[in-house]
C-alpha cells in the first residue's frame, strides 16, 4: 500500500522537477511510485504509509554505520545548541582536516565542500591550475557528479573530444574532456599519446559504482598511476563512494595505488551535505586563498555537518572490526545471491567487493560500461518491484550499487536471500 506516497508524489511533481530533488529517486528507470520515507533506523527505512523495508540504498552510501546512529545523533544535537552556521572558521573544521590528513597517506591537505559534485569540480580545477594543462580523461560509465565538464559522452571514438551529455552544457565545457574505456589501459594510452603534454588529469572511480558495480581488473589502477606519472598528468581517485567504505583508507589503501588527488563525499558527512578534495600539498596550495585556483562555499565545513562526519569517521577508525564484519556480510549476501541465481540458471551476473554489490541481468561478465549496458533493465525493474513489495528496498535503477551497513543483521540478509530464492 502506497497511497500516501502516491498522493505526495502527485503534489511533488507540480512544484519540483520530476517530483524529486535528485533524478534517481523518481523510479524513472523502473516505473512505479517512489516511496516517500518518513524515518530510518539502523538498516531499515519506513515510508509514509507505514511500510518497513530493509534498506540497501543507505542514502547512496553515507550511512555506513546504519541510520540514526546514537553517537552521531547526539553529537549533532549537541552541536546544534551552539548554532548551525557562522561563515567563520571553526575548531571542528581543523579537527576534521587533521583527522583525515593524519590517517590517509596520500592526503597532505584537504578542503571541505558541500557535495561530491563540488569536490570533483574543484579537484579538476586544482589539477588544471597546477599542471597548466586543459584536458581531462574520464571513463565511460563512471559518474563524478553533475559539473558541466563531467556531463559528457565519448565523441565518435575514444580519441575525440567529449560531447555534452545533457542539455544546457555547452560544447566548450566538454571539449577538453576525453572519455576512455574502463579496464582498458590502451584506450588511455592512445588518448595520452594523441594529446601529448595536454592532459591535466585522469579521474576514475577506483571501483565503478555508477554503472552498477564494476571492479578494476588486475593492474588497471597501477597502470593508470604509471601512465599519469609518465605523462605528467595527475591521477584523481573519485572516492565519493569507495572512500572510508572499502576499508578506512578506501580503494587507494585496498589496492595499494596512490592518487595525486582524492575526492570524498557521503561517508565523511554521515548523511549531512559534505564533500571534500585533498592530496599532495604542492597541488592543494594552489587553491585560494593560498593560491590562484579559486574555490569557495558558504556552508563549506559547516560545523553540524563536520561533527556528524567526524563522529562517524572516528567510530570507523577506532573499530576496524566494522570493516571485517562488512566484508563477511558482503561475502554472505552477494556470494549467496550468486549461488542462488546460478542454481536457478538465472541470466544474471553479480559483481561485488566488500559492502558494495550489484546484480546485473545479463549473462556477460561486466567489466566496463558497454558490458554493463547489456543488462536487461526491464528484468531489473521486475526484480526491484518484487523485492520492494516484500519489504526490501534496492536501488531504483540497474546502474547503481547495493550498500551494506554495520547495522544490517543476519536476519536482514537471510530474509533477502529467501526472497531471491523464491523469485
Ligand atoms: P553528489 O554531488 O551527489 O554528492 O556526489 C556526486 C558523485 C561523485 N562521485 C561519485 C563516484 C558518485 O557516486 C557521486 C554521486 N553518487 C550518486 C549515486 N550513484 C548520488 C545519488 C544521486 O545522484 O541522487
Amino acid at each position: 500500500m502506497a497511497a500516501k506516497s502516491e498522493a505526495l508524489f502527485e503534489r511533488a511533481v507540480k512544484c519540483i522537477p520530476g517530483g524529486v530533488n535528485s533524478p534517481v529517486r523518481a523510479f524513472g528507470s523502473i516505473g512505479g511510485t517512489p516511496r516517500f520515507i518518513k524515518k530510518a533506523k539502523g538498516s531499515h527505512i519506513f515510508d509514509v504509509d507505514g511500510n518497513e523495508y530493509i534498506d540497501y540504498i543507505d542514502s547512496w552510501g553515507p550511512c555506513i554505520l546504519g541510520h540514526d546512529h546514537p553517537a552521531i545523533r547526539e553529537a549533532v544535537v549537541k552541536a546544534a545548541e551552539n548554532g548551525l552556521s557562522f561563515g567563520c572558521a571553526t575548531e571542528i573544521e581543523v579537527e576534521m582536516a587533521e583527522f583525515i590528513c593524519e590517517r590517509i597517506p596520500s592526503i597532505e591537505m584537504i578542503r571541505m565542500v558541500n557535495s561530491g559534485t563540488e569536490a570533483v569540480m574543484s579537484a579538476l580545477r586544482a589539477a588544471r591550475g597546477y599542471t597548466g594543462r586543459d584536458k581531462i580523461i574520464k571513463f565511460a560509465g563512471c559518474y563524478h557528479g553533475h559539473s558541466d565538464a563531467m556531463l559528457v559522452s565519448a565523441g565518435s571514438g575514444v580519441m575525440t573530444s567529449g560531447v555534452p551529455d545533457s542539455a544546457g552544457v555547452t560544447k566548450g565545457c566538454t571539449q577538453d574532456t576525453l572519455t576512455a574505456v574502463y579496464n582498458d589501459l590502451d584506450s588511455v594510452r592512445q588518448i595520452m599519446e594523441a594529446n601529448e603534454g595536454q592532459v591535466a588529469a585522469v579521474i576514475v572511480e577506483p571501483v565503478g559504482a555508477n554503472m552498477g558495480v564494476v571492479l578494476p581488473e588486475e593492474g588497471f589502477l597501477q597502470g593508470l598511476r604509471d601512465l599519469c606519472t609518465k605523462n605528467g598528468a595527475l591521477l584523481i581517485f573519485d572516492e565519493v563512494i569507495t572512500g572510508f567504505r572499502l576499508g578506512f583508507t578506501g580503494a587507494q589503501g585496498r589496492f595499494g595505488v596512490t592518487p595525486d588527488l582524492t575526492t570524498y563525499g557521503k561517508i565523511i558527512g554521515a548523511g549531512m551535505p559534505v564533500g571534500a578534495y585533498g592530496g599532495r600539498k604542492e597541488i592543494m596550495e594552489m587553491v585560494s586563498p593560498a593560491g590562484p585556483v579559486y574555490q569557495a562555499g558558504t556552508l563549506s565545513g559547516n560545523p553540524i555537518a563536520m561533527v556528524a562526519g567526524l563522529t562517524q569517521l572516528r567510530i570507523l577508525y577506532e573499530n576496524p572490526d566494522i570493516y571485517q564484519k562488512l566484508e563477511k556480510k558482503g561475502e554472505k549476501l552477494y556470494g549467496s545471491i550468486t549461488e542462488i541465481l546460478a542454481e536457478k540458471q538465472a541470466p544474471c551476473r553479480v559483481n561485488h567487493i566488500g559492502s558494495l554489490g550489484c546484480v546485473f541481468f545479463t549473462t556477460e561478465s561486466v567489466t566496463d560500461y558497454a558490458s554493463a549496458k547489456t543488462s536487461d533493465t526491464k528484468a531489473y525493474a521486475d526484480y526491484f518491484h518484487y523485492m520492494l513489495n516484500h519489504g526490501v528496498h534496492l536501488a531504483p535503477a540497474q546502474f547503481e550499487a547495493m550498500f551494506l551497513s554495520d547495522a544490517h543483521t543476519s536476519e536482514d540478509i537471510e530474509k533477502t536471500l529467501e526472497l531471491v530464492r523464491n523469485y
